[in-house]
């Protein structure tokens, strides 16, 4: 089954102190920078593009399309900002590579910005996380002082800045325009788009805003080209991936493999559901995934498989709960989130992820009406498409999913007159 796995970023974590700089060029490290600076601008944003290279960041959108929009020979200054800020419910991808391989994501970050002809780069990570945000200040000192970043890089002619900046703890920050607005020294909310960030980004310059597992991605496909790339995952969801498990599984963590790798074989990896319970529902991408259940367990997690299923692949964060688990009070939980984080710019995400609560909230104590489950599907109704930023709509995914698929379960709530479940058995959300 350890077949199915294809370490690639994840392939020098177990090495000898790997966020080194000397562990990072024993393994290879920054030759792909010598190469992609010897192809040329273009050349590389034609590779990221025929690579098939989609954003790890949740939406799919193609890599090197992002990079193209961005005008080329306009004199004028273009930005790099890498969207660090992971902060969705379950998503734990970004920060272990971060702090396992931080010049992986470093020689991405030279790399891409060489490809838009951006001369300042900026990494935003979520601010809470200081133990990374030390190891990507230190990754980029020693990147300055070996001469991959700063004046005449390598000896190009080609210049680049690189600052690390900490964010204030916000989830809205990860949505990038309000983490261009944070950037520039306002509180984070989001910007009305069109114009997109790559038209009209960072100080209203053009601006390319990825993920870091789509720019760590890049050395990668420099060093081993586009075919190789589109050798693994599937004729649209190209490469391979990040995979987090976390919940009820044996083994949770990372797990590196192609796209369209499904539920089924990635539990095998991890050692299956914990011992003596079964799968009752999971998570493709973070909580703003609608949920899928035990019936989706041969869905193909890429783009195309998970949307078919009903959901999204997002970040690819499968958090998986078994049986004893209540459906009700986990999408109470993640509501309570959305509401919190909430920025309450417009009004149906702010008003409307406080109705959610308060009717989720009556619901999961067994106080509610059936009625209720009518106001809630017709307030997500009212949320779905009309909020400002993916937040709302985000919010609304559980709750509608969860009622698609375990309706009598939230009946059972007020026809027992509570929650039926023993929350110390699940141990999650007790
Ligand atoms: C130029 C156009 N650029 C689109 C760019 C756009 C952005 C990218 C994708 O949300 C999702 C969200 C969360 N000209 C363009 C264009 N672009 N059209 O393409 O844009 P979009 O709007 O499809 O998505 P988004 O706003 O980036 C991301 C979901 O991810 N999610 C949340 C993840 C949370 C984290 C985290 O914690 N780190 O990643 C999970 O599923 O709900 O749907 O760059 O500018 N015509
Ligand atoms: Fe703010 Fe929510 Fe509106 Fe997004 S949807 S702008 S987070 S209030």
């Amino acid at each position: 089954m350890t077949d199915m796995l294809t370490p690639v970023l994840s392939d020098n974590w177990d090495t000898e102190r790997p966020w080194t700089l000397e562990s990072y060029e024993q393994t290879g490290g920054y030759a792909a920078l010598d190469t992609a600076l010897g192809m040329g601008q273009d050349a590389v944003i034609d590779l990221v593009k025929e690579s098939g290279l989609r954003g790890r960041g949740g939406a799919g959108f193609p890599t090197g399309m992002k990079w193209g929009f961005i005008p080329q020979g306009d004199g004028k200054p273009h930005y790099l900002v890498v969207n660090a800020d992971e902060s969705e419910p379950g998503t734990c991808k970004d920060i272990p590579l971060m702090m396992a391989s931080p010049h992986t994501l470093v020689e991405g970050v030279i790399i891409s910005s060489y490809a838009i002809r951006a001369n300042h780069a900026f990494i935003y990570v979520r601010g809470e996380v200081l133990h990374v945000v030390r190891r990507l200040q230190r990754a980029v000192q020693e990147a300055y002082l070996a001469g991959h970043l700063g004046q005449n890089i390598h000896g190009s002619g080609y210049d680049l800045e690189l600052t690390v900046h900490a964010g204030a703890g916000a989830y809205i920050c990860g949505e990038e325009t309000a983490l261009l607005d944070s950037l520039e020294g306002r509180r984070g909310q989001p910007r009305l788009r069109p114009p997109f960030p790559a038209v009209a980004g960072l100080y209203a310059a053009p601006t390319v805003i990825n993920n870091v597992e789509s720019i760590a991605s890049v050395p990668c496909i420099v060093r081993n080209g586009a075919e190789w790339f589109g050798s693994m995952g599937t004729e649209k969801s190209k490469g391979m991936t990040l995979y987090s498990l976390s919940g009820h599984v044996k083994r949770p963590g990372q797990y590196e493999a192609p796209l369209g790798i499904t539920l089924r074989q990635l539990l095998d990896l991890a050692g299956g559901v914990r011992e003596g319970h079964e799968l009752k529902f999971w998570t493709p991408g973070g909580s703003s995934t609608p949920i899928l259940t035990a019936e989706h367990l041969d869905v193909p997690l890429d783009y195309e498989g998970v949307g078919a299923a009903g959901s999204m692949l997002g970040t690819k964060a499968l958090q998986i709960f078994d049986e004893t688990t209540c459906v009700v009070r986990a999408v109470l939980r993640w509501t309570e989130f959305y509401k919190h984080e909430s920025c309450g710019k417009c009004t149906p995400c702010r008003e409307g992820t406080w109705w959610l609560v308060q009717t989720l909230a009556r619901l999961e104590q067994g106080k509610g009406s059936e009625q209720d489950l009518e106001n809630l599907l017709d307030t997500c109704d009212n949320i779905l498409g009309r909020s400002f930023c993916a937040l709302g709509d985000g919010a609304t995914s559980p709750i509608t999913s969860s009622i698609q698929h375990f309706r009598d379960e939230y009946v059972r709530h007020l026809t027992e007159g509570g929650c039926p479940f023993d929350h110390a058995a699940s141990t999650l959300f007790a």
